[in-house]
């Protein structure tokens, strides 16, 4: 597996946070860092495979990777993302105690992705920017002021995250998308879950159009599908059965909207996973 090492990404010594834009995050195949890294969505929709399992990214998720996780990017064509590396949370001149403030194992769950607002991600762009300028000089005040800009930015996005109560903009939403990532195999009624989210179906309609760039059914079968992909490659469950469990009614029109997606059919990636096997 290829290890990604600081010295390549951050400017100087000095520098212990650094920015790497990718619009768009192009595959990319698995590897670990000697750095921590926030990644930040902006726009588009991607699958991210973190320690071996699959989540969706789309506009305003947030993931947080520390340097012993590993991950990659698949069917990422559109996604737009912001990486915020940093080279560990006690390597800072100036900063102490930064673990509070990042995302920490409760009852057994390790919340590691999350969803920010528009709002929020308004805020994020403004910091990131700043950070973004060069540091001129290592001279302390410099220094730290680009640590108390880092600071600010944890602060913000633990803010924005699922935590936070659900009426800030965007934020019912961004409860809607948590639950499909872990619902998607049940058969949704979007009147029913608009309703479950306290959102009118037109906004519900607006507000993931806005955020993943796709209609909701479109959403969730792209959802579905990426999970699809995943257990063809992962797990040796029968087509009909992937289709079942990923909430495809009938296998015929699961094959259907798979090719469509990937150009493959789900049979073509489960021979070619074999081949690779043998
Ligand atoms: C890559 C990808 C990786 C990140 C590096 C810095 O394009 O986003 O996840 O670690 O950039
Ligand atoms: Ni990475």
């Amino acid at each position: 597996m290829t290890k990604l090492h600081g010295f390549d990404f951050f400017p100087s010594g000095q520098a212990s946070v650094a920015i790497e834009p990718r619009k768009p995050q192009i595959e990319f195949p698995e590897h670990d860092h000697d750095f921590y890294e926030i990644v930040i969505v902006e726009q588009g929709t991607g699958t991210h495979i973190f320690n071996g399992q699959p989540y969706t990214l789309s506009g305003g998720s947030v993931c947080f990777v520390r340097d012993s996780d590993r991950h990659l990017y698949e069917h990422a064509g559109n996604l737009h993302l912001t990486n915020v590396l940093f080279r560990s949370p006690d390597d800072f001149c100036f900063l102490s105690g930064l673990e509070k403030l990042l995302p920490r194992e409760q009852d057994g769950h390790y919340p590691c992705h999350w969803r920010i607002s528009q709002g929020v991600m308004q805020q994020v762009r403004y910091l990131v920017e700043q950070l973004e300028a060069p540091l001129e000089s290592s001279e302390p005040g410099a220094v730290a002021l680009r640590e108390i800009l880092f600071m600010q930015l944890l602060v913000l996005l633990r803010k924005g995250g699922l935590a936070e109560g659900p009426e800030e903009d965007g934020g019912r939403l961004n409860h809607l998308l948590a639950w499909l990532e872990e619902n998607f195999a049940e058969a949704i009624c979007w009147e029913a879950l608009a309703e479950r989210f306290s959102l009118s179906l037109r906004t519900l309609h607006r507000q993931l159009k806005q955020q993943t760039g796709l209609t909701p059914q479109r959403y969730l079968n792209r959802l579905r599908l990426g999970k699809a992909h995943h257990l063809l490659r992962h797990s040796d469950a029968s087509v009909t059965e992937i289709a079942f469990q990923c909430g495809f009614g009938d296998s015929n029109h699961f094959s259907t909207l798979f090719r469509r997606e990937y150009a493959w059919s789900p049979r073509d990636v489960r021979l070619r996973r074999d081949a690779r096997l043998q």
